[in-house]
């Protein structure tokens, strides 16, 4: 189980050209007001089933993460972050996650790689748990006033999943060609982060298609596609996106 961290308020934070002197910092680094947790980023795979993950604090406590605070180090293109970090029920040590936005929060996909601290695996509990992170390696030649940083951190555990899927755990991932083999559409790479879902095992057979697509229509749902079948209990296919993302949130009101 996981708890992503709001934010809380933020000193400039400033990544100038390596090549380049360092420039004085600007205010306008702002924090985050709130966040929606484990509800708002995902995505349909076409034959799968995506139900997000819905964090139950009767099952277990997800950490808590607050008093965040950023601010670059002078002279330095480093990113010093603070924050505090509680488990009600005390699972310890825990995974944590930086991800920061140049764009006042709207998506948080700036290259974030280069830390050291308290991130990643085996991180302890307590207050002004402390990160670095070297934005003129990462990000470097690059400013923005309207960054903001987000903090998750997960305790491992995880809350049941609905029969046949699996539980994805929040984290980044590196979205584009990675393998160079593409079209241009596919550049650049970047780090997106994905809240965390359940999804389905198995591709999404006829028969269970067929259910929620009737249930659906009865609920006053259209399609672009009705999909079709190679057999009884093959995967269903033909369908577009749009048809899947339907289909899957009819899915989850059933
Ligand atoms: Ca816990």
């Amino acid at each position: 189980m996981k708890t992503t961290a709001p934010l809380a308020p933020i000193a400039t934070i400033h990544a100038p050209p390596r090549s380049a002197g360092f420039q004085p910092a600007r205010p306008g680094w702002t924090s985050k007001a709130g966040w929606k947790p484990a509800l708002q980023a995902g995505f349909a795979a076409l034959l799968l089933c995506v139900l997000f993950a819905l964090v139950s604090a009767a099952q277990a406590a997800p950490p808590v993460v607050s008093n965040i605070r950023a601010s670059q180090r002078a002279g330095t293109h480093l990113i010093d972050l603070y924050y505090n970090v509680a488990d009600a029920d005390g699972n310890s040590p825990l995974t944590v996650y930086v991800a920061v936005s140049d764009n006042a929060g709207a998506s948080y996909n700036l290259p974030v790689f280069t830390l050291t601290g308290a991130v990643g695996p085996g991180v302890t509990l307590g207050n002004d748990r402390h990160i670095v992170w070297n934005a003129g390696t990462d990000w470097p030649g690059r400013f923005s006033s309207q960054c903001r940083v987000r903090i998750t951190a997960d305790d491992g555990t995880a809350p049941p999943a609905p029969a046949g899927m699996a539980y994805i755990p929040a984290g980044p991932f590196q979205m584009g060609d990675t393998f160079m083999e593409g079209g241009t559409s596919e550049l650049p790479v970047h780090t997106v982060y994905l809240s965390a879902f359940f999804m389905d095992k198995n591709l999404v057979s006829r028969e269970l298609w067929l259910d929620v697509y009737a249930w659906a229509l009865g609920q006053g749902y259209s399609f672009d596609n009705g999909g079709s079948f190679k057999d009884v209990n093959h995967p269903v296919q033909n369908i577009n996106w749009f048809t899947a993302v339907k289909w899957c949130n009819a899915r989850a009101e059933e």
